[in-house]
Protein backbone atom coordinates (compact mmCIF):
# COMPACT_ATOMS: atom_id res chain seq x y z
CA UNK A 1 0.00 0.00 0.00
CA UNK A 2 1.61 3.65 -1.02
CA UNK A 3 1.25 6.21 1.48
CA UNK A 4 -1.08 9.04 -0.28
CA UNK A 5 -4.46 10.53 0.28
CA UNK A 6 -6.51 8.02 0.25
CA UNK A 7 -4.42 5.43 2.34
CA UNK A 8 -3.89 8.36 4.84
CA UNK A 9 -6.88 6.57 7.52
CA UNK A 10 -5.11 3.55 7.67
CA UNK A 11 -1.46 4.11 8.50
CA UNK A 12 0.38 4.14 11.71
CA UNK A 13 1.79 7.51 12.79
CA UNK A 14 1.88 9.70 15.85
CA UNK A 15 0.25 12.71 13.64
CA UNK A 16 -1.09 13.14 10.32
CA UNK A 17 -1.84 16.11 8.48
CA UNK A 18 -5.78 17.57 8.37
CA UNK A 19 -7.97 19.30 5.90
CA UNK A 20 -6.92 22.86 6.67
CA UNK A 21 -3.55 22.00 5.65
CA UNK A 22 -3.95 19.40 2.44
CA UNK A 23 -6.42 22.35 0.78
CA UNK A 24 -4.20 25.31 1.94
CA UNK A 25 -2.73 27.20 -0.84
CA UNK A 26 1.19 28.12 -1.89
CA UNK A 27 2.85 30.98 0.16
CA UNK A 28 6.79 29.29 0.17
CA UNK A 29 8.85 28.62 -2.42
CA UNK A 30 11.71 26.45 -1.11
CA UNK A 31 14.93 26.00 -3.27
CA UNK A 32 16.97 22.42 -2.21
CA UNK A 33 14.16 20.59 -1.15
CA UNK A 34 16.36 18.27 0.57
CA UNK A 35 16.07 15.59 3.73
CA UNK A 36 16.74 18.85 5.83
CA UNK A 37 14.08 20.98 4.90
CA UNK A 38 11.28 18.36 5.25
CA UNK A 39 12.65 17.38 8.35
CA UNK A 40 12.54 20.95 9.84
CA UNK A 41 11.22 24.29 7.73
CA UNK A 42 8.43 22.16 5.81
CA UNK A 43 7.62 20.02 9.54
CA UNK A 44 7.94 23.34 11.66
CA UNK A 45 5.09 25.14 8.74
CA UNK A 46 2.43 22.40 8.70
CA UNK A 47 2.36 22.22 12.37
CA UNK A 48 2.00 26.38 12.15
CA UNK A 49 -0.68 25.58 9.55
CA UNK A 50 -2.51 23.20 11.50
CA UNK A 51 -2.35 25.59 14.81
CA UNK A 52 -3.20 29.08 12.79
CA UNK A 53 -4.02 28.33 9.61
CA UNK A 54 -2.63 30.18 6.74
CA UNK A 55 -1.96 29.51 2.90
CA UNK A 56 1.87 28.38 2.98
CA UNK A 57 2.00 25.59 1.39
CA UNK A 58 5.18 24.88 -0.12
CA UNK A 59 6.42 24.44 -3.39
CA UNK A 60 9.97 22.70 -3.62
CA UNK A 61 12.58 22.63 -6.28
CA UNK A 62 14.81 19.32 -5.90
CA UNK A 63 17.60 17.41 -8.26
CA UNK A 64 20.23 20.84 -9.00
CA UNK A 65 21.76 21.16 -12.13
CA UNK A 66 25.68 20.72 -11.92
CA UNK A 67 28.06 21.88 -14.81
CA UNK A 68 24.56 23.13 -16.44
CA UNK A 69 22.86 19.28 -16.57
CA UNK A 70 20.27 18.04 -14.82
CA UNK A 71 21.99 16.41 -11.79
CA UNK A 72 19.82 13.38 -10.17
CA UNK A 73 20.44 13.70 -6.40
CA UNK A 74 18.18 11.96 -4.26
CA UNK A 75 15.43 10.84 -7.32
CA UNK A 76 12.83 11.98 -5.05
CA UNK A 77 10.46 14.38 -6.96
CA UNK A 78 8.82 12.39 -8.98
CA UNK A 79 7.96 9.88 -5.97
CA UNK A 80 5.92 12.98 -4.22
CA UNK A 81 3.77 12.98 -7.03
CA UNK A 82 2.82 9.18 -6.63
CA UNK A 83 2.41 10.13 -2.80
CA UNK A 84 -0.08 13.08 -3.33
CA UNK A 85 2.96 15.18 -1.82
CA UNK A 86 2.82 13.29 1.35
CA UNK A 87 5.70 12.03 3.50
CA UNK A 88 6.71 10.88 6.70
CA UNK A 89 9.35 12.69 9.53
CA UNK A 90 11.08 9.63 12.01
CA UNK A 91 11.46 11.41 14.89
CA UNK A 92 14.39 8.59 16.39
CA UNK A 93 15.96 8.45 19.81
CA UNK A 94 18.05 4.96 20.37
CA UNK A 95 15.69 2.31 19.71
CA UNK A 96 11.93 4.69 19.96
CA UNK A 97 10.84 6.26 16.41
CA UNK A 98 7.66 8.44 16.49
CA UNK A 99 6.26 8.94 12.90
CA UNK A 100 4.83 12.31 11.40
CA UNK A 101 3.04 12.66 8.28
CA UNK A 102 3.73 15.89 6.53
CA UNK A 103 0.88 17.59 4.33
CA UNK A 104 2.51 20.48 3.66
CA UNK A 105 3.56 20.14 0.21
CA UNK A 106 2.09 21.25 -3.07
CA UNK A 107 4.38 19.55 -5.46
CA UNK A 108 7.91 19.40 -5.92
CA UNK A 109 9.68 20.06 -8.92
CA UNK A 110 12.77 19.67 -11.30
CA UNK A 111 15.24 22.82 -11.20
CA UNK A 112 15.04 22.53 -14.85
CA UNK A 113 11.56 22.84 -15.08
CA UNK A 114 11.67 26.89 -15.04
CA UNK A 115 8.72 28.39 -16.02
CA UNK A 116 7.03 26.19 -13.77
CA UNK A 117 9.48 27.29 -10.95
CA UNK A 118 9.19 31.20 -11.99
CA UNK A 119 5.67 31.08 -12.19
CA UNK A 120 5.26 30.34 -8.59
CA UNK A 121 7.99 32.57 -7.13
CA UNK A 122 6.75 35.54 -8.99
CA UNK A 123 2.89 34.85 -7.99
CA UNK A 124 2.25 37.60 -5.43
CA UNK A 125 0.55 34.78 -3.04
CA UNK A 126 4.59 33.40 -2.54
CA UNK A 127 5.76 35.28 0.33
CA UNK A 128 8.88 34.06 0.83
CA UNK A 129 11.30 31.82 -1.03
CA UNK A 130 13.62 30.19 1.36
CA UNK A 131 16.67 28.23 0.62
CA UNK A 132 18.92 25.19 1.62
CA UNK A 133 21.06 24.49 -1.20
CA UNK A 134 24.23 23.68 0.40
CA UNK A 135 27.34 25.38 0.88
CA UNK A 136 28.34 25.45 -2.47
CA UNK A 137 24.69 26.77 -3.84
CA UNK A 138 25.42 29.91 -2.90
CA UNK A 139 28.51 30.19 -5.79
CA UNK A 140 30.40 32.76 -3.74
CA UNK A 141 34.08 32.03 -2.40
CA UNK A 142 33.64 31.14 1.40
CA UNK A 143 37.13 32.88 2.31
CA UNK A 144 35.58 36.56 0.77
CA UNK A 145 32.24 35.49 0.71
CA UNK A 146 31.62 37.03 -2.97
CA UNK A 147 30.33 35.46 -5.79
CA UNK A 148 32.34 33.53 -8.17
CA UNK A 149 31.94 35.04 -10.93
CA UNK A 150 33.86 31.99 -12.70
CA UNK A 151 30.78 29.53 -11.17
CA UNK A 152 29.56 28.00 -14.67
CA UNK A 153 25.90 28.26 -13.75
CA UNK A 154 26.08 31.77 -12.64
CA UNK A 155 27.85 32.35 -15.93
CA UNK A 156 25.30 31.15 -18.21
CA UNK A 157 22.48 32.99 -16.09
CA UNK A 158 24.52 36.48 -16.42
CA UNK A 159 23.95 35.43 -20.19
CA UNK A 160 19.95 34.20 -19.63
CA UNK A 161 18.33 35.58 -16.70
CA UNK A 162 14.96 34.36 -17.81
CA UNK A 163 16.26 30.37 -17.82
CA UNK A 164 18.10 30.62 -15.05
CA UNK A 165 20.16 27.24 -13.80
CA UNK A 166 21.66 28.49 -10.58
CA UNK A 167 19.58 29.31 -7.34
CA UNK A 168 21.66 32.52 -7.06
CA UNK A 169 20.00 33.39 -10.97
CA UNK A 170 16.04 31.81 -9.79
CA UNK A 171 16.48 34.82 -7.09
CA UNK A 172 17.24 37.82 -9.04
CA UNK A 173 14.97 36.83 -12.08
CA UNK A 174 11.98 36.73 -9.76
CA UNK A 175 12.52 39.73 -8.21
CA UNK A 176 13.23 41.52 -11.12
CA UNK A 177 10.35 40.51 -12.47
CA UNK A 178 8.10 41.29 -9.42
CA UNK A 179 9.72 44.54 -9.30
CA UNK A 180 8.41 45.37 -13.00
CA UNK A 181 5.03 43.62 -11.91
CA UNK A 182 4.55 46.34 -9.10
CA UNK A 183 4.34 42.93 -6.81
CA UNK A 184 5.31 43.22 -3.73
CA UNK A 185 9.06 41.56 -2.99
CA UNK A 186 8.71 38.05 -1.55
CA UNK A 187 11.61 37.28 1.44
CA UNK A 188 14.98 35.27 0.61
CA UNK A 189 15.34 33.21 3.58
CA UNK A 190 18.64 31.34 3.66
CA UNK A 191 18.91 28.31 6.12
CA UNK A 192 21.99 26.89 5.00
CA UNK A 193 25.07 26.59 7.62
CA UNK A 194 27.10 29.33 6.57
CA UNK A 195 27.67 32.34 8.97
CA UNK A 196 25.83 35.54 8.53
CA UNK A 197 23.92 33.30 5.77
CA UNK A 198 21.59 36.10 5.08
CA UNK A 199 24.03 38.51 4.48
CA UNK A 200 26.14 36.10 2.71
CA UNK A 201 22.88 35.65 0.26
CA UNK A 202 22.44 39.02 -0.01
CA UNK A 203 25.88 39.65 -1.02
CA UNK A 204 26.28 37.33 -4.01
CA UNK A 205 22.68 38.24 -5.38
CA UNK A 206 24.27 41.96 -5.68
CA UNK A 207 26.92 40.87 -6.86
CA UNK A 208 24.79 39.14 -9.50
CA UNK A 209 22.49 42.19 -10.05
CA UNK A 210 25.45 44.09 -10.18
CA UNK A 211 26.68 42.64 -13.47
CA UNK A 212 23.26 42.12 -14.42
CA UNK A 213 21.50 45.65 -14.09
CA UNK A 214 23.03 48.12 -11.73
CA UNK A 215 20.09 50.01 -11.22
CA UNK A 216 18.36 46.60 -10.20
CA UNK A 217 21.02 46.28 -7.70
CA UNK A 218 20.56 49.37 -6.05
CA UNK A 219 16.72 48.71 -6.05
CA UNK A 220 17.41 45.25 -4.29
CA UNK A 221 19.52 46.61 -1.61
CA UNK A 222 17.35 49.20 -0.87
CA UNK A 223 14.24 47.39 -0.40
CA UNK A 224 15.14 43.91 0.20
CA UNK A 225 15.55 42.30 3.44
CA UNK A 226 17.91 39.03 3.48
CA UNK A 227 17.37 37.75 6.88
CA UNK A 228 20.12 35.11 8.51
CA UNK A 229 18.58 32.36 10.40
CA UNK A 230 20.48 29.64 12.15
CA UNK A 231 19.09 26.10 11.98
CA UNK A 232 19.69 22.89 14.08
CA UNK A 233 18.39 19.75 13.43
CA UNK A 234 20.95 16.22 12.40
CA UNK A 235 18.99 15.04 9.40
CA UNK A 236 21.34 12.46 8.06
CA UNK A 237 20.45 11.33 4.06
CA UNK A 238 17.63 8.69 4.04
CA UNK A 239 18.97 5.01 3.23
CA UNK A 240 17.03 1.95 1.41
CA UNK A 241 16.90 0.76 5.06
CA UNK A 242 15.55 3.78 6.60
CA UNK A 243 12.41 3.82 3.84
CA UNK A 244 12.39 -0.15 5.07
CA UNK A 245 12.08 0.31 8.52
CA UNK A 246 9.68 3.38 8.18
CA UNK A 247 7.52 2.03 5.64
CA UNK A 248 6.83 -1.19 7.96
CA UNK A 249 6.51 1.12 11.23
CA UNK A 250 3.47 3.45 8.65
CA UNK A 251 2.10 0.22 6.98
CA UNK A 252 2.47 2.10 3.68
CA UNK A 253 5.21 2.37 1.24
CA UNK A 254 6.97 5.72 1.93
CA UNK A 255 10.24 6.75 -0.56
CA UNK A 256 10.14 10.29 0.32
CA UNK A 257 10.48 9.73 4.14
CA UNK A 258 13.18 11.09 6.09
CA UNK A 259 14.86 10.44 9.83
CA UNK A 260 15.64 12.95 12.49
CA UNK A 261 16.56 13.22 16.16
CA UNK A 262 13.75 14.82 18.65
CA UNK A 263 15.65 17.87 18.89
CA UNK A 264 15.59 20.77 16.23
CA UNK A 265 16.40 24.26 17.06
CA UNK A 266 15.46 27.66 14.72
CA UNK A 267 16.35 31.25 15.23
CA UNK A 268 15.81 33.58 12.73
CA UNK A 269 16.31 37.11 11.86
CA UNK A 270 13.03 39.42 12.07
CA UNK A 271 13.41 41.16 8.73
CA UNK A 272 10.55 39.77 6.71
CA UNK A 273 9.60 41.83 3.27
CA UNK A 274 6.36 40.21 3.32
CA UNK A 275 4.07 37.99 5.64
CA UNK A 276 5.22 34.72 7.08
CA UNK A 277 3.85 31.68 8.92
CA UNK A 278 3.45 31.67 12.92
CA UNK A 279 6.52 29.75 13.22
CA UNK A 280 7.78 30.69 16.64
CA UNK A 281 4.20 30.77 18.14
CA UNK A 282 3.32 26.44 17.35
CA UNK A 283 3.84 24.05 20.45
CA UNK A 284 7.54 23.08 18.60
CA UNK A 285 10.14 24.53 21.42
CA UNK A 286 13.05 26.21 19.99
CA UNK A 287 11.89 28.22 17.57
CA UNK A 288 13.14 32.33 18.20
CA UNK A 289 12.94 36.00 16.24
CA UNK A 290 15.25 38.17 16.95
CA UNK A 291 17.51 41.04 15.99
CA UNK A 292 20.63 39.29 15.91
CA UNK A 293 21.06 35.89 14.87
CA UNK A 294 24.95 35.60 14.45
CA UNK A 295 26.00 34.98 18.40
CA UNK A 296 23.34 31.77 17.72
CA UNK A 297 25.13 31.03 14.65
CA UNK A 298 28.94 31.22 15.92
CA UNK A 299 27.67 28.73 18.54
CA UNK A 300 26.11 26.69 16.81
CA UNK A 301 28.48 26.53 13.56
CA UNK A 302 31.70 26.39 15.58
CA UNK A 303 30.46 23.70 18.84
CA UNK A 304 28.00 21.59 16.57
CA UNK A 305 29.79 21.63 12.88
CA UNK A 306 33.22 22.33 14.23
CA UNK A 307 32.78 18.72 16.13
CA UNK A 308 30.97 17.51 13.54
CA UNK A 309 33.51 17.70 10.83
CA UNK A 310 36.01 16.59 12.80
CA UNK A 311 34.22 13.28 13.77
CA UNK A 312 34.29 13.11 10.07
CA UNK A 313 37.48 13.46 8.94
CA UNK A 314 39.61 11.74 11.82
CA UNK A 315 36.56 9.52 12.65
CA UNK A 316 36.31 8.33 9.06
CA UNK A 317 40.30 7.72 8.56
CA UNK A 318 39.98 5.74 11.59
CA UNK A 319 37.70 3.24 10.40
CA UNK A 320 34.39 4.65 11.51
CA UNK A 321 31.11 4.97 9.35
CA UNK A 322 29.14 6.79 11.48
CA UNK A 323 28.98 9.64 14.77
CA UNK A 324 27.73 7.50 17.15
CA UNK A 325 29.86 4.74 16.00
CA UNK A 326 33.12 7.67 16.41
CA UNK A 327 31.87 8.56 20.01
CA UNK A 328 31.37 5.39 21.39
CA UNK A 329 35.33 5.41 21.43
CA UNK A 330 36.28 6.89 24.58
CA UNK A 331 39.32 8.26 22.73
CA UNK A 332 37.13 10.11 20.93
CA UNK A 333 34.31 11.22 22.66
CA UNK A 334 36.80 12.41 25.05
CA UNK A 335 38.69 14.29 22.46
CA UNK A 336 35.50 15.79 21.19
CA UNK A 337 34.78 17.55 24.61
CA UNK A 338 37.87 18.88 24.76
CA UNK A 339 37.34 20.80 21.42
CA UNK A 340 34.17 22.02 22.70
CA UNK A 341 35.54 23.33 26.01
CA UNK A 342 38.78 24.42 25.29
CA UNK A 343 39.43 24.80 21.85
CA UNK A 344 36.04 26.66 20.79
CA UNK A 345 34.07 27.92 23.47
CA UNK A 346 36.44 30.42 24.25
CA UNK A 347 35.35 31.80 20.83
CA UNK A 348 31.54 31.83 21.44
CA UNK A 349 29.36 34.30 23.23
CA UNK A 350 25.90 33.95 23.19
CA UNK A 351 23.66 35.40 25.66
CA UNK A 352 20.87 33.33 27.27
CA UNK A 353 22.42 30.05 26.27
CA UNK A 354 23.35 27.89 29.02
CA UNK A 355 26.66 26.48 27.03
CA UNK A 356 27.33 23.53 29.17
CA UNK A 357 23.94 22.82 29.25
CA UNK A 358 24.69 22.83 25.21
CA UNK A 359 27.61 20.70 25.14
CA UNK A 360 26.36 17.65 27.25
CA UNK A 361 23.16 17.83 24.94
CA UNK A 362 24.91 17.72 21.95
CA UNK A 363 27.15 14.78 23.07
CA UNK A 364 24.18 12.80 23.56
CA UNK A 365 22.88 14.21 20.34
CA UNK A 366 25.80 12.32 18.88
CA UNK A 367 25.42 9.13 20.64
CA UNK A 368 21.92 8.84 19.50
CA UNK A 369 22.01 5.32 17.48
CA UNK A 370 18.87 5.77 16.25
CA UNK A 371 20.50 7.77 13.55
CA UNK A 372 23.15 6.31 11.08
CA UNK A 373 25.05 9.94 10.36
CA UNK A 374 27.64 9.08 8.16
CA UNK A 375 31.50 10.68 8.63
CA UNK A 376 31.32 10.13 4.66
CA UNK A 377 28.38 12.33 4.13
CA UNK A 378 29.47 14.70 6.97
CA UNK A 379 32.80 14.93 5.24
CA UNK A 380 31.36 16.42 1.60
CA UNK A 381 32.36 19.70 0.84
CA UNK A 382 34.98 20.63 3.38
CA UNK A 383 36.16 23.30 0.62
CA UNK A 384 33.02 25.09 1.51
CA UNK A 385 32.39 24.04 5.16
CA UNK A 386 36.42 24.30 6.53
CA UNK A 387 36.46 28.80 6.98
CA UNK A 388 33.02 28.72 9.15
CA UNK A 389 33.20 25.28 11.19
CA UNK A 390 37.58 25.44 11.72
CA UNK A 391 39.33 28.34 10.40
CA UNK A 392 37.54 31.28 11.52
CA UNK A 393 38.03 29.34 15.29
CA UNK A 394 41.63 28.63 14.98
CA UNK A 395 42.06 32.25 13.36
CA UNK A 396 40.10 33.48 16.98
CA UNK A 397 42.97 31.30 18.93
CA UNK A 398 46.23 32.40 17.44
CA UNK A 399 44.85 36.02 18.24
CA UNK A 400 44.15 35.45 21.71
CA UNK A 401 47.00 33.33 22.48
CA UNK A 402 45.39 29.84 22.28
CA UNK A 403 46.61 26.77 22.39
CA UNK A 404 44.09 24.82 18.78
CA UNK A 405 46.79 22.20 17.50
CA UNK A 406 43.36 20.11 18.42
CA UNK A 407 41.42 21.65 15.50
CA UNK A 408 44.73 21.46 13.51
CA UNK A 409 44.66 18.04 13.76
CA UNK A 410 41.30 18.36 12.39
CA UNK A 411 42.38 20.51 9.34
CA UNK A 412 45.67 18.08 8.69
CA UNK A 413 42.64 15.02 8.47
CA UNK A 414 40.81 17.30 6.03
CA UNK A 415 43.55 17.22 4.13
CA UNK A 416 44.50 13.40 4.63
CA UNK A 417 40.94 12.45 3.88
CA UNK A 418 40.42 14.37 0.54
CA UNK A 419 44.24 13.07 -1.03
CA UNK A 420 41.52 10.22 -1.69
CA UNK A 421 43.23 7.44 -0.14
CA UNK A 422 42.54 6.10 3.33
CA UNK A 423 44.84 4.41 5.75
CA UNK A 424 44.08 0.96 4.32
CA UNK A 425 45.67 2.39 0.80
CA UNK A 426 41.76 2.03 -0.26
CA UNK A 427 40.29 4.81 -2.49
CA UNK A 428 37.88 7.50 -0.80
CA UNK A 429 35.15 8.59 -2.49
CA UNK A 430 35.90 12.41 -2.85
CA UNK A 431 32.61 14.86 -2.64
CA UNK A 432 33.94 18.33 -3.20
CA UNK A 433 33.91 21.69 -5.73
CA UNK A 434 37.70 21.51 -5.23
CA UNK A 435 38.35 17.74 -5.68
CA UNK A 436 40.49 17.83 -8.95
CA UNK A 437 42.25 20.80 -6.81
CA UNK A 438 42.57 18.10 -4.66
CA UNK A 439 44.15 15.44 -6.66
CA UNK A 440 46.09 18.09 -8.27
CA UNK A 441 48.02 18.93 -5.19
CA UNK A 442 48.45 15.45 -3.88
CA UNK A 443 49.84 14.09 -7.25
CA UNK A 444 52.52 16.78 -7.32
CA UNK A 445 53.63 17.69 -4.17
CA UNK A 446 52.73 14.05 -2.01
CA UNK A 447 56.38 13.19 -1.31
CA UNK A 448 56.89 16.36 0.77
CA UNK A 449 53.88 16.92 3.84
CA UNK A 450 55.32 20.24 3.85
CA UNK A 451 54.88 21.40 0.12
CA UNK A 452 51.24 19.78 0.40
CA UNK A 453 50.83 21.75 3.55
CA UNK A 454 51.54 24.56 1.57
CA UNK A 455 49.62 24.27 -1.63
CA UNK A 456 46.72 23.88 0.12
CA UNK A 457 47.30 26.89 2.61
CA UNK A 458 47.59 28.59 -1.08
CA UNK A 459 43.78 27.90 -1.88
CA UNK A 460 42.76 31.68 -1.14
CA UNK A 461 39.17 30.53 -1.65
CA UNK A 462 39.86 28.38 2.04
CA UNK A 463 42.58 29.59 3.49
CA UNK A 464 42.59 33.69 4.78
CA UNK A 465 45.80 35.62 3.78
CA UNK A 466 46.23 35.85 7.75
CA UNK A 467 46.02 31.98 8.24
CA UNK A 468 48.46 30.89 4.72
CA UNK A 469 50.51 33.20 6.24
CA UNK A 470 50.67 32.02 9.62
CA UNK A 471 53.95 30.42 10.36
CA UNK A 472 53.12 28.75 13.52
CA UNK A 473 49.62 27.51 12.09
CA UNK A 474 51.92 26.30 9.19
CA UNK A 475 54.51 24.42 11.50
CA UNK A 476 51.42 22.93 13.47
CA UNK A 477 49.72 21.65 10.12
CA UNK A 478 52.92 19.86 8.87
CA UNK A 479 53.86 18.27 12.06
CA UNK A 480 49.65 17.01 12.71
CA UNK A 481 49.32 15.82 8.61
CA UNK A 482 52.91 13.69 9.45
CA UNK A 483 51.30 12.40 12.72
CA UNK A 484 48.43 11.23 11.20
CA UNK A 485 50.63 9.44 7.74
CA UNK A 486 52.80 7.96 10.07
CA UNK A 487 50.57 6.76 13.10
CA UNK A 488 46.92 6.98 11.73
CA UNK A 489 44.19 8.76 12.98
CA UNK A 490 43.52 6.71 15.81
CA UNK A 491 46.29 6.53 17.41
CA UNK A 492 46.53 10.36 16.68
CA UNK A 493 43.76 11.10 18.74
CA UNK A 494 44.96 9.02 21.62
CA UNK A 495 48.27 10.26 21.81
CA UNK A 496 46.57 13.87 21.45
CA UNK A 497 44.70 13.22 24.75
CA UNK A 498 47.30 12.19 26.34
CA UNK A 499 48.87 15.93 26.41
CA UNK A 500 45.30 16.99 27.90
P1 LIG B 1 20.33 16.99 0.66
O1 LIG B 1 21.48 16.42 -0.09
O2 LIG B 1 19.20 16.13 1.09
O3 LIG B 1 19.70 18.20 -0.20
C1 LIG B 1 20.56 19.12 -0.77
C2 LIG B 1 19.69 20.03 -1.63
O4 LIG B 1 20.54 21.03 -2.19
C3 LIG B 1 19.05 19.28 -2.79
O5 LIG B 1 17.74 19.73 -2.98
C4 LIG B 1 19.92 19.67 -3.98
O6 LIG B 1 19.19 19.68 -5.18
C5 LIG B 1 20.33 21.07 -3.59
N1 LIG B 1 21.59 21.49 -4.22
C6 LIG B 1 22.74 20.80 -4.27
N2 LIG B 1 23.67 21.51 -4.96
C7 LIG B 1 23.08 22.67 -5.32
C8 LIG B 1 23.49 23.83 -6.06
N3 LIG B 1 24.71 23.92 -6.55
N4 LIG B 1 22.59 24.83 -6.25
C9 LIG B 1 21.33 24.74 -5.75
N5 LIG B 1 20.87 23.68 -5.03
C10 LIG B 1 21.75 22.66 -4.83
O7 LIG B 1 20.99 17.74 1.92
P2 LIG B 1 20.26 18.28 3.25
O8 LIG B 1 20.47 17.29 4.34
O9 LIG B 1 18.89 18.70 2.92
O10 LIG B 1 21.15 19.57 3.63
C11 LIG B 1 21.08 20.70 2.80
C12 LIG B 1 21.64 21.87 3.57
O11 LIG B 1 20.84 22.11 4.72
C13 LIG B 1 23.04 21.62 4.14
O12 LIG B 1 24.04 21.87 3.18
C14 LIG B 1 23.10 22.61 5.29
O13 LIG B 1 23.46 23.87 4.79
C15 LIG B 1 21.66 22.63 5.77
N6 LIG B 1 21.48 21.83 6.98
C16 LIG B 1 21.48 20.45 6.93
C17 LIG B 1 21.30 19.74 8.12
C18 LIG B 1 21.33 18.24 8.15
O14 LIG B 1 21.56 17.67 9.23
N7 LIG B 1 21.15 17.57 7.05
C19 LIG B 1 21.10 20.44 9.38
C20 LIG B 1 21.21 21.86 9.35
C21 LIG B 1 21.37 22.53 8.16
C1 LIG C 1 26.49 18.20 9.14
C2 LIG C 1 25.29 19.13 9.25
O1 LIG C 1 26.51 17.24 6.98
C3 LIG C 1 27.01 18.12 7.71
O2 LIG C 1 27.85 18.94 7.35
O3 LIG C 1 27.49 18.70 10.01
O4 LIG C 1 24.37 18.90 8.22
C4 LIG C 1 24.62 18.90 10.62
O5 LIG C 1 23.98 17.62 10.63
C5 LIG C 1 23.61 19.97 10.90
O6 LIG C 1 24.18 21.25 10.79
C6 LIG C 1 22.97 19.80 12.27
O7 LIG C 1 22.10 20.87 12.54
Amino acid sequence: MKLNRVNLEHVTASSLPNQKNLNAKVGIVHLGFGAFHRAHQALITDVAMKEHGGDWKIVGVNNWRAAGKPESETGVEQEFSVQDNLYTVAVGQDDRVDLEVIGAVEEVLFSNQVEKILGYMTDGNVKIVSLTITEKGYCHLPSTGHLDINNTLIQHDLQHIDQPHSAIGFLVSAIKTRKEKGIAPFTPLTCDNLPENGHVLKRVVLDFAQRLDPELASWIKENIHFPCSMVDRIVPQTTQDDIHKISKQLGAQDDCCVSTEPFLQWVIEDKFNNERPAWENTSIANIMLTDDVIPFENMKLRLLNGTHSSIAYLGYLAGYQTVSETMADQDFSTFIRYLMDKEISPSVNVKGIDLEAYKDQLITRYQNTALQHRTWQIAMDGSQKLPQRFLQTIEYGFANDLNVSGLVLAVAAWMKYVSGVDEQAKAIDVRDPLKATFDDIWRTHGDSISDVVSAFLSLDSVFSTELAENSVFKAQLVDALCQLTAHGAKQSVQQFIQTI
